[in-house]
């Protein structure tokens, strides 16, 4: 079986940036995830995450099996809280949120959830989970009662990143929070690239190719979109250009 970590740290060695569709389980049918993962499979989608701050639903087992019995494009679990485990997966961010100061979301669900995910078998990545103000409150910020890092203040997002991975976390994953109305800025972006060397995940109200563009050359490894796709699966061509064309170097 594939080791899901070790393929982003080799992409971020040779500068291959990743596309990553979010599948919010609640937000698709069969139909509609069938579509959307043979719009996937025409142009390159690197991974799907599954998951989300509310799933209301209970058929996260069932969109991971159907989307493994039509390809093999790697399922990441990106759960918002310790139910959404599935074995179905190939691996899971074990997020901590450490932008928030709420204990809970910081090591309480994880040390109550500890021996089922364990069990799960699945490959686990520890993940600094790093909330930033998108413009207006977002279901994770209002969920996690924690408060999200403020959208200009590029030094504690730095603060943030860099203290996450000296405790050993493996990914920085930055999140404006799905649908938020204002994405992460290129310069906190950079600024969080700069100083640290996990692999460098960012989402959040990113709907234009440009701008998922921007941020890859701002420094981001993988670059995350939900709500837009969901609202328009075609967008997936654009996004995936814009995302992996942003890897040619150019020297300036
Ligand atoms: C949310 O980063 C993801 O956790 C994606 O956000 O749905 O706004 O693309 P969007």
């Amino acid at each position: 079986k594939m080791n899901i970590y070790n393929s982003l740290l080799e992409k971020k060695k040779n500068a291959q940036k990743s596309f990553v569709v979010l599948i919010d389980p609640d937000g698709v049918t069969a139909s509609s995830l069938e579509k959307l993962i043979q719009l996937s499979l025409k142009t390159r989608v690197d991974y799907f995450f599954v998951g989300g701050s509310l799933v209301i639903s209970n058929h996260l087992d069932e969109v991971i099996q159907q989307i493994k019995a039509s390809c093999d494009i790697p399922v990441i679990l990106f759960p918002g809280s310790p139910s959404q485990v599935s074995k179905y997966a190939d691996a899971l961010l074990y997020l901590s949120l450490i932008s928030g100061r709420n204990p809970e979301l910081l090591i309480g669900q994880h040390v109550v959830s500890a021996p089922f995910v364990k069990k799960s078998g699945l490959e686990i990545i520890p993940t600094g989970y790093i909330v930033v103000d998108g413009g207006a409150p977002t279901t994770v910020s209002y969920i996690s009662n924690a408060a999200p890092i403020p959208s200009d203040k590029n030094e504690i997002a730095m603060c943030t990143a860099l203290a996450g991975e000296m405790l050993g976390m493996k990914l920085i994953y930055m999140d404006a929070g799905s649908g938020a109305k204002i994405p992460i800025s290129e310069s906190m972006i950079q600024s969080v690239a700069q100083n640290v060397e996990a692999p460098l995940i960012i989402g959040g109200g990113i709907t234009d190719p440009e701008k998922a563009y921007l941020n890859c050359r701002a420094g981001a490894d993988v670059v995350v979109i939900g709500n837009a796709i969901e609202k328009d699966p075609t967008l997936i061509a654009e996004m995936s250009q814009a995302i992996h064309g942003s890897s040619i170097k150019v020297n300036l």
